[in-house]
């Protein structure tokens, strides 16, 4: 295609970088998944914990730790590690914990797994956030958590044989929602207590793969339908901390199946509208995040685009000059909001790249929705293709060991 007066050519490299200024301080600044340490403003000295936690910032049990940590500023370092499915475990880290299982923590020499264990072994340390673990208010609202999960999974997790199944698993998923829309509203405030702390830490991160997965796999909103939930996704998504692990949607719909062995689609018309969506966007009123954009979500993406070009460019099926002028075509219409046309053959490169963002590892999920929409509607320009379908069963095609960590 020639490039009309409307249409804009791609950017060189060195003209992108000077287009973003984004920063952020790893160290002290907001949370956010690329740290090695976190301080909070104080010393290397200060630091008694080490986090083990996957590559991905996507393991729900590592979030709720991680959660923990960033909400009472407690310094600590974090090892990042792979899982299963996505790669080879490090042997390192087998030796420290055979299993491979993650989260896993540090503490004074003290290796401590499973994420509950964690949090109490935290406690008596730092201190309770809130209201402890233990604490009688706080028992009952774990276990309605374990009860939700299960009736998730029971859902989500299984093929059903019949409308009525389907139907039957779905009521009872929805019977355990109203149990928990009670619990929060047995508090004036948004959260599950008075004061927000553990109860909402061990909440977060299953709640917030229903929202996504039952919205993808089930065209259920969890989010829009329960009052109480949507209040408390709002609180939550109030604090720094809470937005630096959230996830969005396509990340989550796609990295759930290898994790959970399967998520069965309902197909009916609802579901079929929430998949297209997610997928193929628009992405930018999706119920996976009501607060308002930050200014620098463009810059974001752009900057965290330029860090890992070269392994982007790599790892895509596509020829490597092809793609690379591809890429610069959709982060030219990123920046300048100009079409670009990227060179024939390049959809299918484009709408690989679109697929594979990872939030909140790669960028936060506002930078991720305009990532997505420069590629596709510059992807849009070369094609209707659709790139190699996303796996189900692993995720080797996001092998961390093909990027600089
Ligand atoms: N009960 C454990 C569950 C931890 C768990 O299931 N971790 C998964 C990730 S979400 C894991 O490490 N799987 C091994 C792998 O995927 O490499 C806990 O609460 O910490």
């Amino acid at each position: 295609m020639t490039p009309t007066a409307a249409t804009i050519a791609p950017l060189s490299w060195t003209e992108l970088e000077a287009l973003t200024d984004f920063q952020v301080d790893l160290v002290n600044g907001p949370t956010n998944a690329q740290a090695r340490l976190r301080l909070f403003g104080q010393t290397e000295a200060d630091v008694r914990v080490t986090l083990y936690r996957d590559n991905h910032a996507w393991c729900p049990y590592c979030q709720k730790i991680w959660l923990w940590l960033e909400e009472k500023q407690i310094p600590y370092r974090i090892e990042k590690v792979t899982m299963f499915c996505y790669g080879e475990k490090e042997i390192w880290y087998k030796r420290k914990v055979p299993s491979g299982m993650l989260p896993a923590l540090e503490l004074d020499d003290r290796i401590i797994t499973e994420s509950d264990d964690i949090l109490i072994a935290l406690e008596q340390v730092f201190g309770s956030l809130g209201l402890g673990m233990k604490h009688p208010a706080v028992l009952p609202l774990r276990q309605l958590e374990r009860l939700l999960f299960r009736a998730w999974c029971a859902w989500l997790c299984y093929p059903t044989s019949s409308e009525r199944q389907e139907q039957g698993n779905r009521n009872q998923f929805i019977g355990v929602v109203a149990k928990v829309e009670e619990a929060l509203g047995r508090t004036p405030g948004p959260y599950f207590l008075e004061e927000f702390g553990t109860a909402d830490v061990i909440f977060t991160p299953y709640v917030e793969r229903m929202n996504a997965s039952l919205y993808y796999y089930k065209g259920y909103s969890l989010r829009e339908a329960n009052p109480r939930l949507a209040e408390w996704f709002a609180a939550m998504e109030s604090r720094p901390t809470y937005r630096g692990t959230q996830s969005d949607f396509h990340t989550h719909a796609h990295d759930l199946p290898p994790q959970m062995g399967g998520c069965w689609e309902n197909g009916e018309p609802q579901m079929q509208m929430n998949k297209a969506r997610v997928d193929q966007g628009p992405w930018d009123e999706l119920p996976d995040v009501a607060y308002p954009e930050p200014e620098t979500s463009r810059a974001e993406a752009l900057y965290r685009v330029l860090k890992h070009h070269v392994n982007i460019i790599r790892v895509n099926p596509a020829d490597d000059s092809l793609m690379d002028q591809a890429l610069r075509c959709a982060l030219t219409h990123l920046m300048t909001g100009q079409d670009c046309p990227p060179p024939p053959g390049s959809d299918i490169a484009l709408r690989y790249l679109r697929d594979r963002i990872n939030v909140p590892r790669d960028m936060s999920i506002y930078a991720a929705k305009r990532l997505r929409a420069a590629l596709e509607a510059t992807a849009a320009l070369a094609g209707d293709r659709q790139g190699e379908p996303i796996p189900v069963k692993h995720r080797r095609d996001q092998d961390p060991a093909n990027f600089v960590r």
